[in-house]
This record gives structure tokens, C-alpha cells and sequence, in this order.
């Protein structure tokens, strides 16, 4: 199948942040299994991320606070990007900025990379002060940080979007207007939880970004919408734990899925997901059509 001009072996990507690079992945499952890896958030310069702690489980879910730690994209392009290029998964890189400028740079510098089949553009952080979020939650500055990049690169660009909007069909609409050739959504929820011995926040950063299967009927619902919204391919994510989670997003319109909080639970969430999928598919031939 093809998605957004990135040709996969099927519709399951795995979501940025939950399964680093790829290497700790490759020892338990197949990575050439994968529709495709979405990497985590790299930007120009090393971040330290967010103080402790970092995560908290809820009822089914969890809470992060990273602050899009990493080690910036020279050792990306250095220490990471060549172990991917032995896969033959198509690899998109998740890019995160400031600044409208520091995104164009950003997919500038990735443009030269063949091992990169894609970019996905992260304007929904929920854990940063500067950028982030500020980006997708503003229709306007959707379409800039949109538009920037695609004046940086050719390659197929994803504008991953925000549930933390009154109205997604209007980040969703300037993405696209923006020169977005998919939407992927949704990022986390905002969210809190508090110790009730100590009166305080159980993360460090006090708000983190809610994930797991908690928040899946709500991802069900925007990628519904967003789906209705636009002519671009949807990629639907939040809470996927099985193979009929996936297919949840596909009646509500999403052509590919990213599974994310699953793979902190069991390393081959993905692979099983693909799995039920076919059998789904078997089941209901003319289902979908995933070409
Ligand atoms: O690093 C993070 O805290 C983080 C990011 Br960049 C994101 O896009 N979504 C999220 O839940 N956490």
C-alpha cells in the first residue's frame, strides 16, 4: 500500500516516542514487520527534557512529562538514522521546534537523507513551554509551520495534530492548505494527577500528556471528524491495543493507524495488531481498501 507517497507493507506504523529508534525494538520482533517506524521527536539542538518524574500511571493509561528530551539532530543523523537503513520499513522522522524557522531547518537538513521516507511534523507537545502545542493550537500558525516545511523538503510531510482544540476540523483544514500530505492525530491529552498524601502533582512538570486506552474513544471521535474535514489521508492513534482497536480507525475514516502506549506493554503489540488485522480483513473482504 502507499500512504502519502510512503510506500508500506501495511497500514500499522509505530508512534513516535514509544519505541525510540528502533534498537531496543529489534531483539524482539521483526522490525521488516512494520508498516512503518516513526521515530521520537528530534530537534536542532540536545535537550535535557523535563525533571522527575516523568510518567504516571492512571486507569488505563499513563501520564508523561519527557519535554521532548533528546540529543538533537546531528547524533540522530549520526548514532541513529544508519541502523534504521538496514530495514526495509520505511523510517519518518518526528521533528520538533520553537520556532517556524527551526522546523524548516530541521526538514532542510533531512531532506538530504535517503533512509528518510517521511517526516512528521510534532505541532501538538503538550510539555513544552516554547512551541510545541502553541503550534497546533493555532490554525494560523498550523499553516505556517506547515507551509515553512514544505518549502524545506520534498519528501512526504504528516502534520501530527493536537486533541487539546475546541474544533479539530480547523487545525486539521490548515495543515492540509498548508501542504500537509497526511494528518496524524491524535497526540496526548493534557492531564493531572495528584498525590493525595503530599497535595502535589505526581510529575515533575505538574501536567503531562495522557495516552493508553483511557483516551481512545475521544481519538475515535477527532479522527472521525478530521477525517470529514480533509482530502488527505488520516492516520489514526490513540490507545490501539489490538487488532480490532485498529479497525475502530478505519470505520471512523483513518487509512493508517499508529500504535504507541501498547508497545510499553508488550514489545510485539504492533506485530499482533497487524495479525488481527489480516484476520479482520479475511473475515470482512470488503472492508477497506488498503492500496
Ligand atoms: O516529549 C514529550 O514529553 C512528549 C512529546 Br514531544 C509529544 O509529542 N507528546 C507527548 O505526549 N510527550
Amino acid at each position: 500500500m502507499e500512504l502519502a507517497g510512503i510506500k508500506m507493507k501495511n497500514p500499522v506504523m509505530v508512534a513516535s516516542g514509544t519505541f525510540g529508534f528502533g534498537k531496543d525494538f529489534a531483539d524482539y520482533i521483526d522490525l521488516n514487520k512494520l508498516g512503518a517506524i516513526v521515530t521520537k521527536s528530534v530537534t536542532l539542538k540536545p535537550r535535557e527534557g523535563n525533571p522527575p518524574p516523568r510518567i504516571v500511571e492512571t486507569p488505563s493509561g499513563m501520564l508523561n512529562s519527557i519535554g521532548l528530551q533528546n540529543k538533537g539532530i546531528e547524533h540522530f543523523l549520526k548514532k541513529q538514522l544508519p541502523f534504521l537503513a538496514k530495514f526495509d520499513t520505511p523510517t519518518i522522522v518526528n521533528i520538533a521546534g520553537e520556532s517556524v524557522e527551526d522546523y524548516a531547518e530541521l526538514a532542510r537538513i533531512l531532506s538530504q537523507e535517503t533512509t528518510v521516507k517521511g517526516i512528521e511534523v510534532n505541532i501538538s507537545c503538550p510539555n513544552v513551554k516554547k512551541g510545541g502545542m502553541s503550534f497546533g493550537c493555532d490554525a494560523g500558525l498550523t499553516k505556517q509551520v506547515i507551509a515553512a516545511v514544505r518549502k524545506a523538503t520534498t519528501q512526504p510531510i504528516i502534520a501530527k495534530l493536537t486533541p487539546n482544540v475546541a474544533d479539530i476540523t480547523l487545525p486539521a483544514k490548515a495543515a492540509a492548505e498548508g501542504g500537509a500530505d497526511a494528518l496524524s492525530l491524535i497526540n496526548t491529552i493534557v492531564g493531572m494527577s495528584i498525590d493525595i498524601e503530599t497535595g502535589g502533582s505526581r510529575l515533575g512538570s505538574l501536567t503531562g500528556g495522557l495516552s493508553g486506552p483511557a483516551i481512545r474513544p475521544i481519538a475515535v471521535r477527532l479522527v472521525y471528524e478530521a477525517a470529514r474535514a480533509v482530502k488527505i489521508p488520516v492516520i489514526g492513534i490513540g490507545g490501539i491495543m489490538s487488532g480490532s482497536d485498529a479497525v475502530e480507525f478505519f470505520h471512523a475514516g483513518a487509512k493508517a493507524v499508529q500504535v504507541g502506549t501498547a508497545n510499553f506493554v508488550d514489545t510485539s503489540a504492533a506485530i499482533n495488531v497487524i495479525k488481527e488485522i489480516e484476520e479482520y480483513v479475511h473475515r470482512h473482504p470488503r472492508a477497506f481498501n488498503f492500496s
